[in-house]
Order: C-alpha cells, then structure tokens, then sequence
C-alpha cells in the first residue's frame, strides 16, 4: 500500500506560535501520518534558521508544516527534502506567472534578489535511515515581504494583485506530493532540476565558513546537496551546511 498523499490529513489552526514547533511537540507525543500538514493563519513567533525570525502576515501568507514519515528513505537522501521544497515552491510561484524566480542554497525562494518564502527543516534520523521530517515553509503571498529586514518580496508585490491563497496551497501541496514521488523514483532528476534552478552559479559572493567570512565562487553542487566552492586562491572545496552558509544579507 502506498503512503497517503501529502495534505491528506490537515490540522488548520487560527493562531499558533510556530507551525515547526507545533509539529514537533505533537509528534513527541503521538504519531502523524506521512503528509500530514499544520497549517495556521498567524504565527506569533515563527522561527527561521539559527533562532532568526520568520515574519509573515496573518491571513495574508502561508505558514505550514508538512510531516513527511517515509517508511524506507536512506539518511543520505536528506538534502533530497531541501530540494523538493525549494522545488516545489518555486514551481508554485512560477505557475502564478511570476518570473525570475530561482533557489539560493540550500532552500530560499528568490525572485531576483528578493526573498519570496524561506524553509526551515527538521529531520529525524535513526541510524542511517530518515525517520521523519517536518518540512516548515513560509510564503510571502498577499502581504508587503518583511519590510524591515532584507531585500523581500511576495507575490502580490511581483503580479500587483491580490491572489488566492487557498488555491495557491492546494498547488503548493499537490507540487510538494509530485516531488516527492520524484525523489522516490528519480532523484537525479530532482537533483538536475534543482541545480539549473540555483541562484548564484558562477559569481563571486560572501559566505561564512566555520562562522568567519569568506569570499568564494559558486561553482556546482555535489550529489550530496555540498556546495563546491572556489577561494580567492583558486582551490576548489566542497563544503555542507553544517559549514558554508551564505552570509547573512
Ligand atoms: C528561513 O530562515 O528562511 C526559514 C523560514 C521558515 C518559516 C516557516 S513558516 C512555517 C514554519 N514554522 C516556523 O516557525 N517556521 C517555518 P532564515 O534563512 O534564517 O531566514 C530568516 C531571515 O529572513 C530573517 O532573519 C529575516 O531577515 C528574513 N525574513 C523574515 N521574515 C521574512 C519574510 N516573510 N520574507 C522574507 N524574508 C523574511
């Protein structure tokens, strides 16, 4: 029997601090169905990477979760989740006639220079298998970007109309449920299509290594989802998250 498809099972709430957090705390005590979705109209305290914020409208954007529980999934198929979200947002957008959209590593939607929805993922893993997932994803819809911070957008900014929020999740989810199948059956598809996605490719940019500045060009992404990355004396490296990161705009 397949596994349910994703957004089968939706907890929709009013208000919640962090639809992440909710998540996590529900599976601490009970488990979730694979696709199971939390979705909340407001956020009083969503979270970003490193404890950054995320900063999203209430009734205006869309905050979700989506718990993936694959039954057999290999550990080294995680950067796959980052792929598929990044994917799958963009295609999302895309479909709404927005242009210029692209993904900066490892799974920031970009329209331009614009941040348009940001990723925060949390994986489980027992031993070398992929337990569980939550997929938390932010997307700046009908309301200004964050306006305080940097550069961002959303898609009412790009079309200068109001668009259907409710409709834009059932493609959110149903493009999340095809990339998905994809990592299952073709993950070197995923892979290539994230890749001709990628913001940056080519050009010099300032990243943080172990923390501390660095400047170096973007030059590929291994099958790992590690960025390979040259310095300023021409050597090549590959680096993974858990060192690399782009620096802070
Ligand atoms: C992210 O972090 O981009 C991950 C954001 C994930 C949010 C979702 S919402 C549903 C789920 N529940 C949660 O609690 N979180 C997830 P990071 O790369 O650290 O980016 C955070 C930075 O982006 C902040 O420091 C701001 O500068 C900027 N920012 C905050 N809100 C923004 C917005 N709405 N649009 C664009 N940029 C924003």
């Amino acid at each position: 029997m397949g596994l349910p498809a994703i957004g089968s099972k939706r907890i929709h709430l009013p208000s919640v601090d962090s639809t992440n957090k909710y998540a996590a705390e529900l599976l601490e005590r009970e488990e979730l169905a694979h696709g199971t979705v939390i979705l909340a109209d407001e956020q009083t305290a969503g979270e970003g990477q490193r404890g950054r914020p995320w900063i999203s409208t209430p009734g205006s954007d869309l905050t979700l979760s989506v718990v993936l529980v694959p039954p057999d999934m290999s550990a080294a198929k995680q950067f796959g989740i980052a792929q598929l979200a990044a994917l799958a947002i963009k295609e999302t957008v895309e479909a709404e006639d927005v242009q210029g959209v692209q993904v900066k590593w490892p799974n920031d939607v970009l329209v331009e220079d614009r941040k348009i929805a940001g990723v925060l993922i949390a994986n489980e893993l027992v031993g070398q298998q992929l337990a569980r997932s939550v997929v938390g994803i932010g997307l700046n819809v009908n309301s200004s970007g964050n306006e305080q911070g940097p550069p961002a957008t959303s898609i009412s900014m790009e079309l200068l109309r109001r668009v259907d929020r409710d409709a834009l999740l059932e493609r959110l989810l149903a493009a999340m449920e095809h990339r998905w199948q994809l990592l299952i059956a073709d993950p070197g598809r995923l892979h290539a299509e994230y890749l001709a996605a990628l913001w940056g490719r080519g050009r010099w940019m300032p990243f943080t290594l172990d923390g501390a500045p660095y400047r170096a060009r973007l030059v590929e992404l291994d099958d790992h989802g590690r960025l390979l990355v040259e310095d300023e004396n021409g050597s090549v490296s590959a680096y993974g998250m858990d060192r690399l990161r782009h620096a802070p705009r």
